[in-house]
């Protein structure tokens, strides 16, 4: 199909300016085959009620998280072929300038559902109760104890203003901190979150609007007490070791 001449000269001219900021991480050609999918949720969309009721689990997944892959493709596109999008997260500043923006929103939306809906679980069918051995441990030591760290992590997660993430992440040096990011920026995000904020997200808690309000409405307090309940420790823990 032609195209126009005034199209031809806009790509042009936005492959230009992409190029001249960092011509080597530019792909010769944007027309590739989706880099990402979107996982598909490990378990029934009202499975984890009365925490998540149904409703919110199936736009939250089939339409913020299914928007956020599709645009992050389209920024992979764009990109040459070696865009793992937990590599891409940690170079963000590295990438061609018209396209970190993109990058940043889409690609920490992208992976931070993933992280969300992996780290989750039917309560009483792997979600909830407490952490045990070597996580459990770790947690004692960079807390003083399980409930420590619960409060402290209930407080990132109720005080972040407007919209973000709550995160347990394990440290460069190997110790535990709670952090919280906004929007959908992450711990990975090197150059972009304060360096004592980076390191593997653990465990993450969404507090967008978009996560709780169907059910919950302005009681974001609740939400979280009750999302306490569908923690998968057990996932938890893997990411850990
Ligand atoms: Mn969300």
């Amino acid at each position: 199909m032609p195209i126009t001449r005034r199209e031809a000269l806009k790509q042009t001219a936005l492959i230009g300016t992409a190029a001249t900021l960092a011509p080597s991480l530019l792909a010769q050609s944007g027309e590739r085959a989706p880099q990402v999918k979107l996982p598909d949720l490990p378990y029934a969309a009202d499975a984890l009620e009365p925490a998540i009721d149904a409703e919110t689990m199936r736009i939250h997944h089939g339409k913020h998280h299914a928007g956020y892959t599709r645009k992050l493709n389209a920024a992979l596109a764009q990109l040459p072929s070696s865009t793992d999008p937990e590599a891409i997260l940690q170079k963000i500043p590295a990438a061609p300038q018209v396209l970190q923006t993109t990058l940043r929103n889409n690609g920490g939306g992208f992976y931070n559902h993933r992280l969300f809906w992996e780290t989750m679980a039917p309560p009483g069918a792997g979600g909830g109760g407490v952490p045990h051995g070597a996580l459990a441990a770790a947690i004692t030591r960079s807390f003083g104890s399980f409930s420590a760290f619960q409060e402290l992590f209930s407080k990132a997660a109720a005080t972040r203003f407007g919209s973000g993430w709550a995160w347990l992440i394990k440290q460069p040096k190997g110790g535990l901190a709670v952090t919280s990011t906004p929007n959908q920026d992450n711990p990975l995000m090197r150059g972009l979150v304060p360096d004592a904020e980076i390191g593997t997200p653990l465990l993450g808690l969404d507090v967008w609007e978009h996560a709780y309000y169907l059910h919950y409405q302005n009681r974001r307090g609740d939400y979280i007490s009750n999302w306490w309940k569908v923690v998968n420790w057990k996932a938890v823990q893997a990411r850990f070791s």
